[in-house]
Parts: C-alpha cells; structure tokens; sequence
C-alpha cells in the first residue's frame, strides 16, 4: 500500500494578505508540516499563470472580482489576478518546509483556460504529469490538502477519483475561499459523498 501525499496550492497569493488571500489558509501550513515526514513520497501543485491569463479579472473590462463570464464557451470566474509566474505570490508559503517536497505539478500555464484541477484543466483536455508520477511512485492511496478547498482541492480530489485513486481528504488541513456561505462545507460534503474518505491530521500523526 503506497501513501503519497499531495499539497494543493499553497502560495502566498493563497494566505492572509496575497492577492487571492483564504481566510485562515496559513493554518494549513503547520499541518502539511507536521505531516510531510511521515509520507516516503510528497507532491505539490502549484498554480501557475502568466501575467495574462484569462482567468483574471483584468483581462475584461466593465468585470468586478469574483464575477462569472464565458472564455471560449467555458463558464469562468474572475479572480483577481494571482500566482503570476515566478512572482512573490506565486512561491509555495514561506514557512513550509519545501525541503520535502518530492514532485512540483504546475498548472494554469495556458493563458485562455483555467485549472483548478492538478490534474487537468477545466475542459479535462490537456492532463498535467501528475497521474503518470502518482503511478510510477506506486500509489495506491492519495493524501489530499491544502487551498482552496472549495475550488482546487475539490477539483482535484474529484478528478483523483475518477483516475482510480482512493483519496483521503485531510479536513483540517484545508481552508476554503467560501464566495459564498457554506461552499466550503458544501464541498467537503461533495468530496465525501463522491467517495473520499475524511480524517483530521491528527488520526494520522498519532498513528505515525
Ligand atoms: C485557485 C482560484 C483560482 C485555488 C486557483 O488554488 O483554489 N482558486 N486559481
Ligand atoms: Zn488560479
């Protein structure tokens, strides 16, 4: 049985302060500490767009944050714009311990589409190198946490299912953007529902 543990996203622009800020979202960041050691495989996504990138909100005129529109006949939310490549923002969270991160997934590369997903892009056309590491690492059984838990962790964990892997979603090891009331429990629920498996850090650091 191969464990690989998988970290979402966990960027500056993603904590207090950054461009993209979580509420609480450097809370993660202790917890994927704590957990990194115990795992003999760790990877990391990492969102990852140019300055560019269709998904942001300045890329439309007459558009406010968080507002809906269509990129090529795909529904796309506004954000402001985040993790533009090899800024400040874009850099995993200053106080994890990178040092144990084994493989880094970039995605979010192509300007015209978003990924939410660490394994495909929202059309679920271009597919990142991310099921190929998690299949020559062996994996059997994927550890998900990290931001935003009602967008890329819930994308991601969805796909890792339909990929055939078993996942276990570690609940206080995310935060959520929450745009609106609830969507943060609303997608654990969905991720439970789907077939993930539900455990707090703590289980796993007591059973080493
Ligand atoms: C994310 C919105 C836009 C995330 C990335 O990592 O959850 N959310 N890009
Ligand atoms: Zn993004």
């Amino acid at each position: 049985m191969t464990d690989t543990l998988l970290l979402v996203d966990i960027q500056n622009d993603f904590l207090p302060g950054g461009a993209l800020a979580v509420a609480d979202g450097d809370a993660v960041v202790p917890v994927a500490n704590r957990l990194m050691p115990l795992f003999s495989s760790v990877v990391a996504s990492q969102d990852w767009h140019p300055a560019d990138h269709l998904s942001f909100v300045d890329q439309h005129a007459g558009f406010k944050p968080f507002q809906v529109t269509e990129v090529d006949g795909l529904e796309q939310i506004l954000w402001p714009a985040h993790c533009v490549q090899g800024s400040p923002g874009a850099s995993f969270a200053s106080a994890l311990d990178i040092a144990r991160i084994d493989y880094v997934v970039r995605k979010g590369e192509n300007p015209r589409i978003d990924s939410y997903s660490a394994f495909y892009d929202n059309d679920h056309r271009h597919q990142t190198d991310l099921t190929d590491i998690l299949r020559r690492l062996g994996t059997d059984r994927l550890f998900v946490m990290g931001l935003a838990a009602d967008v890329c962790v819930k994308f991601t964990v969805m796909d890792a299912l339909a990929e055939g892997f078993a996942v276990t979603l570690i609940v206080d090891g995310v935060r959520g953007v929450d745009m609106h009331e609830g969507d943060t429990e609303a997608a654990i629920q969905a991720m439970r529902a789907a077939g993930a498996e539900c455990v707090n850090s703590t289980a796993l650091v007591a059973q080493g």
